[in-house]
């Protein structure tokens, strides 16, 4: 059987009766240390690897949505048109939730930096599951509301959790079994630093490069092998707090995805000059003794992994950096 969103929605969901007039709610974004990267169902955003990442606190989207007369969105404050992108794709989520005829005013805030292509559909597609299990008093589990997450956006499903997060790759056809959980793990000094090296809008979504990558790439054939050695290694480096393999197996990770894309056909190739010149100069940095590594996602932006310690040279060798700490404070700070 061929599932549709609308199926799995119907299985999840108790009712459709709204409980109140307004909910607000918030979810994180997130960075992936094991990528998503290729789907096994489109319709169903089902990937084809499982992935796992690290949320990013208080960086994400604010929602708050209001029983209205007409559908209404605003994204930090600005009004966005019925036919805009943003609009129609959240929309057609939502309709996936509500009886015919109820309307929703939606305001959403992000506290991640646009320009730094962060501001992705994860932290929005979550907030907006966790508002409307406030506004309808659902009282759905993570589990629930990560998979209803996954169908906005697959990466959503990871920002329904804060720390380190895992996604499922999962086998069922409906997708019951893709679902993100978190790691039962803390790390108080585990720091991320944002790069905003270009704010320029991707020319190839990361929806279209995952599939012209799997439709095109000879090289996507071994990423299903990489993410079999990495998230064990993850997994473990996390737990064993061993910092370097981490780092090392996030970055090799990142290299081995952008690898995949740039195989593709058309070539897939989100670096600008400035993504490069960073990456040596972490390179640098670590051959100076500071344990830095990158990751990237889709588009030419840096993120940086490293721990406190090392914070003072990495905020020195990147001034325009922001830090984040997934954790909290430690105590020396
Ligand atoms: C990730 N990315 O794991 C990877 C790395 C981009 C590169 O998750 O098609 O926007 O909506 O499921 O969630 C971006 O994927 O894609 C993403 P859809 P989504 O963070």
């Amino acid at each position: 059987m061929n599932f549709k969103p609308r199926d799995i929605v119907d299985q999840i969901l108790p009712h459709r009766t709204p409980a109140q007039n307004q909910a607000k709610a918030y979810a994180p974004a997130n960075i992936a240390l094991c990528k998503y990267w290729g789907k096994r169902n489109e319709t169903l955003k089902l990937p084809l690897t499982g992935s796992l990442s690290v949320s990013l606190a208080e960086l994400g989207t604010h929602m708050q949505c209001r029983i209205a007369e007409t559908d209404r969105l605003e994204i930090n404050g600005q009004m966005q048109a019925a036919d805009s992108k943003a609009f129609r794709r959240l929309f057609s989520f939502l309709e996936l939730f509500r009886e015919p005829g109820t309307h929703f005013h939606i305001q959403s805030t992000n506290t991640i930096p646009m320009a730094a292509g962060l501001a992705s559909s994860a932290s929005a597609f979550a907030s907006a599951v966790n508002c409307l299990n406030l506004l309808y008093g659902w009282e759905l589990s993570d589990r629930s509301r990560s998979i209803l997450s996954r169908i906005g956006s697959g990466s959503a499903s990871r920002s329904i959790c804060a720390g380190f997060v895992e996604w499922y790759c999962g086998e069922q056809p409906n997708g019951m079994d893709s679902y993100a959980e978190a790691l039962d793990e803390t790390w108080p000094a585990f720091r991320i630093g944002i790069l905003c090296l270009s704010d320029a809008e991707k020319a190839v979504s990361s929806g279209v490069g995952m599939q012209r990558t799997m439709d095109t790439a000879v090289l996507y054939q071994s990423w299903p092998t990489q993410v079999a050695r990495d998230l064990p290694l993850l997994r473990r480096s996390i737990q064993d707090k061993d910092f370097e393999c981490l780092g090392k197996t996030a970055e090799q990770n990142a290299m081995a995805m952008h690898a995949t894309m740039i195989a593709a056909w058309p070539p897939i190739l989100y670096w600008k000059p400035e993504s490069i010149r960073t990456l040596h100069r972490v390179q640098q940095l670590r051959a100076e003794g500071v344990a830095v590594y990158a990751t990237m996602d889709a588009g030419p932006n840096v993120k940086l992994v490293f721990l406190e310690p090392s914070q003072s040279d990495v905020q020195s060798a990147f001034p325009e950096m922001q830090v984040v700490q997934p954790f909290g404070s430690t105590c020396q700070d």
